[in-house]
């Protein structure tokens, strides 16, 4: 195995500052077989993508993403732009035996998500796509807590993620800051955004879902499109409410919305078992909350784990500070990177595979459906 992992990144948005950081953290604390090495960055203006290689330490730069799916040298290509280019983009870099690591969700659509999976599974290339609260180490915890049978059956999986950053109708659509609410670059709205995030997660935890009830609004119905200049319909969905069934018989409850005020990025989960009850909050991302119902009556109570300690214990904790010291968001893509090249270093899948990512696809899009059709929507199997 070559001693560099040479690593092409399209976008220098904020997925790209967030996964270039992590490349350039993940050696100082995990032990990875090779060492990523910022080979190019591309991006669409030509001034940025420079600035971006001289500040984060990207070799060269260039503004038409084929130039860094042509080049020998790439060996991982690193998707952080809208979703609308995804697509097209991951199907070049399979076919030229590029890995792929992709932000999410993985495509605007089912039908889309399908072609990239086919794509990354006939090249045979290692994929992951980057739902990256799975690697908070109190989340996953939580998911090592669940597999351990310590909630015995489960009865409901709750979530929601909420924000506030387009109540005001002067936000603009399209453009780079505000394509996530224009539908032909994102897809949808909070539903692939946010809600994606939730089921990924969800599905870890808790297994397939097979059907679901939603529904959707659109509070603002035009805003001004940052390309056009002209007044726009808006396509995306500004929130989402649904439930559904687990294949596991769990109940599932998920809701979120750009228009809670007051809320920057309140994701929560919530999970009751039989026995033991679990709580997670984003804005206090190091805690996982527990309740069992086994321990002594007179003690018995929601208690609050740090995350933090060493041992084995906390996953991911052995490799940061002394116990006590948190970490935060930008290492769960450190962890991200970490857990991709291991897995690359061993030739094993590293988890949400592209195809994973098609399973939770498929949810959303169900849920939009639902929404639409008022009506329970089955979830494809297949
Ligand atoms: C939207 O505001 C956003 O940046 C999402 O695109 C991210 O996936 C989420 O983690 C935080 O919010």
């Amino acid at each position: 195995m070559a001693k560099q992992l040479n690593v092409g990144m399209i976008g220098y948005g904020f997925m790209g500052r967030a996964h270039s950081n992590a490349y350039r953290m993940v050696t100082n604390f995990f032990d990875v077989p090779q060492e990523p090495v910022l080979k190019v960055i591309c991006g669409l203006v030509e001034d940025e993508a420079k600035a971006f290689a001289k500040q984060w330490g990207y070799e060269s730069h260039c503004t038409d993403w084929r130039q860094v799916i042509e080049r020998d040298d790439i060996d991982v290509v690193d998707i952080c732009v809208p979703n609308n280019v995804h697509a097209e983009i991951a199907i070049a870099a399979a076919e030229a035996g590029k890995m792929i690591i992709c932000e999410k969700p993985l495509a605007l659509d089912v039908a889309q998500a399908r072609t990239m999976v086919e794509a990354v599974e006939k090249a045979g290339v290692a994929t992951l796509v980057s739902f990256c609260y799975r690697r908070v180490p109190a989340v996953t915890l939580a998911k090592a807590l669940i597999d351990e049978g310590r909630l015995g059956k489960i009865f409901h999986y709750r979530s929601v993620f909420l924000q506030d950053w387009t109540i005001s109708a002067e936000v603009p659509q399209g453009g780079m800051a505000t394509w996530r609410l224009d539908v032909k670059a994102a897809g949808s709205g909070v539903t692939g955004d946010l809600l994606a995030h939730c089921i990924d997660t969800a599905m870890w935890h808790n297994g397939p879902i097979t059907r679901v009830n939603a529904m959707t609004e659109t509070f603002i119905k035009e805003r001004v499109h940052t390309e056009t200049g002209k007044v726009e319909p808006v396509g995306i969905d500004d929130a989402c409410t649904f439930f559904c069934r687990f294949e596991n018989g769990s109940m599932g409850n998920f809701e979120s919305t750009r228009y809670a005020r007051g809320h920057k990025a309140l994701y929560t989960f919530e999970i009751n078992g039989e026995h033991a009850s679990i709580r997670w909050d984003l804005h206090d991302l190091h805690r996982l909350e527990w309740f069992d119902h086994r321990d002594e009556g007179k003690l018995r109570g929601w208690r609050s784990i740090h995350v933090t300690d060493h041992g084995g214990d906390h996953p991911y904790m052995d490799h940061w500070w002394v116990p006590g010291l948190a970490i935060g968001y930008a290492e769960a893509f450190v962890h991200q990177v970490a857990d991709f090249m291991t897995a690359v270093g061993k030739g094993e899948p590293c988890s949400p595979t592209f195809r994973e990512a098609l399973a939770t696809q498929k949810v959303c899009e169900a849920v939009l459906e639902s929404a639409k059709s008022g009506t329970w929507v089955e979830v494809p199997a297949d």
